[in-house]
């Protein structure tokens, strides 16, 4: 038998060879594979069953072709993508995300989370990803539905409530999640609610879905505070991004009792001293599809900062909650110095591995996407079991059922992380935890 860290290495090695250019893949694995030596110490089944190995190999990569023709007729190429990565623990369940910057690697790298992210929630789903190099902004609405129209056309063939379950993510939600259900349906004359979350209130999707993935990442910081005997209410917060995850961190660290004083976008963030106005930035952000900038012309007192460093404002609690590697080694060292005492991901990967060094050497609570933003996924799953006994819930008792999902994952994360020696170190918690719950369905299953 190999020793474990020569195991581990040989496994980065080859993830980096079968998958060259894919940087921040390869981060996500490196990340998780590190921190697994101790469990695989003590189970050398999950070795001589190659169960990291199995686990870094999705199981499908589909790329295709989506053309569509814009507002003045033109034909336009872009590029989709479905990555089903694990089905050990239920049918691939992850989101679309639309952006310029997608490429296979992006795919992967969320993928794999996603993958570990799932097992993590306790909920019966296993992990995909899927997108397009498809840029919505300054895109009228007609060109977006044919955009979806065309993605979607390829799309529905390797998909199914029992197969494949995509939701949205960045650039992807209700309106995007409208047209390519209506595709489906279109397509393959079923009304199956099921094949898709995330979908609007008004026509089988989950009341707290929109909500979920931000909400859930406070309930995560509020359980965090706990375990060290402290709490949300009067705390000064920082939240990046405007988006989806960002608007309702926001809202729910507002009804808490914390002031949030800055929020941003790809081009700038804004600083309003006496607590951000969440009412303009949905207006801003949901409706009217404008940038942050407009933000300072509805309230004067506030400042924008083109270009500019959200980490440098000072706060206790940082939610970043726009894209990946947005916080840096340098932002990390600077919240550290401003007092930041609590860092929750509702992004996925935003902390970079030299910034996530910092934050566990000073002890700070930190909780890794897979944990903290898992709420949102989560409540997909919540919405996936409506749709199949054809139901219904309230608000009030699907909130209920995110926060049990939420205080669930932190205290499993924090158990793990205390078994194995390391107390308060949710990285390490979250990997073991999610690698466990995988590692034994995919013994179970065989190999497959
Ligand atoms: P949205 O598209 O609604 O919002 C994304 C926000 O992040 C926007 O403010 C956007 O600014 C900003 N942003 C995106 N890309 C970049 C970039 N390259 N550089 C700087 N800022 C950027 O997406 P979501 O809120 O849904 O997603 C945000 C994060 O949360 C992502 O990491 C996503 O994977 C993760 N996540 C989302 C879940 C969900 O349920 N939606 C669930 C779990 C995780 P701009 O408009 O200028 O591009
Ligand atoms: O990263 C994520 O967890 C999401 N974008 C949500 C996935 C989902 O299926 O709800």
């Amino acid at each position: 038998m190999k020793d474990v860290q020569t195991r581990v290495e040989e496994v980065l090695s080859l993830v980096h060879k079968r998958n060259p250019g894919e940087a921040e893949f390869h981060q996500a694995v490196r990340e998780v594979v590190e921190t697994l030596e101790p469990v695989l110490e003590k189970h050398p089944e999950y070795g001589e069953h190659k169960i990291i190995e199995r686990i870094c190999e999705p199981e499908r990569q589909i790329i295709f072709r989506v053309p569509w023709q814009d507002d003045n007729g033109e034909v336009q190429i872009n590029r989709g993508f479905r990555v089903g990565f694990n089905s050990a623990l239920g049918p691939y369940k992850g989101g679309l995300r639309f952006h310029p910057s997608v490429y296979l690697g992006t795919i992967k790298f969320l993928g794999f989370e996603q993958t570990f992210k799932n097992a993590l929630s306790g909920m019966p789903i296993g992990g995909g990803k899927g997108g397009a190099d498809f840029d919505p902004k300054g895109k009228s609405d007609a060109e977006v539905m044919r955009f979806c129209q065309s993605f979607m056309t390829e799309l529905y063939r390797h998909i199914g409530e029992m197969t494949d379950v995509p939701a949205g993510d960045i650039g992807v939600s209700g309106r995007e999640l409208g047209y390519l259900f209506g595709q489906y349906k279109r397509i393959t004359n079923r009304y199956e609610s099921g094949v898709l979350t995330g979908k609007s209130p008004e026509w089988g999707g989950a009341l707290v879905r929109r909500e979920a993935t931000g909400y859930g990442a406070v309930f995560f910081a509020q359980d965090m505070l706990r375990a060290r005997g402290d709490d949300l209410a009067g705390k000064t917060c920082v939240v990046s991004g405007a988006g989806n995850v960002a608007i309702y961190a926001i809202e729910k660290l507002q009804a808490l009792g914390a002031r949030v004083v800055a929020c941003s976008d790809s081009s700038g963030f804004v600083f309003h001293a006496q607590g951000l106005q969440l009412a303009t930035i949905k207006q801003l952000k949901e409706v009217e599809r404008l940038r942050i900038a407009s933000y300072v012309e509805h309230h004067p007192d506030a400042e924008y900062h083109a270009r500019g460093n959200i980490w440098s404002v000072p706060c206790q609690v940082a939610l970043p909650c726009a894209t990946q590697n947005e916080l840096d080694e340098a932002a990390a060292r600077q919240l550290i110095a401003n007092g930041c005492i609590a860092v929750s991901e509702g992004a996925n990967m935003p902390t970079t591995p030299d910034g996530i060094k910092l934050f566990l050497e000073a002890k700070l609570a930190y909780g890794p996407g897979k944990a903290a933003n898992a709420g949102g996924v989560a409540t997909s799953a919540l919405e996936m079991q409506q749709n199949a006994s054809r139901d219904r819930w309230s608000f009030e008792y699907t909130e209920q059922r995110l926060r049990n999902i939420m205080r669930s994952i932190h205290d499993d994360c924090w158990t793990t992380a205390s078994e194995y020696g390391q107390q308060g170190n949710y990285v390490l918690g979250a990997n073991i935890v999610a690698f466990q719950r995988l590692a034994e369905a995919m013994l179970a299953l065989g190999i497959i």
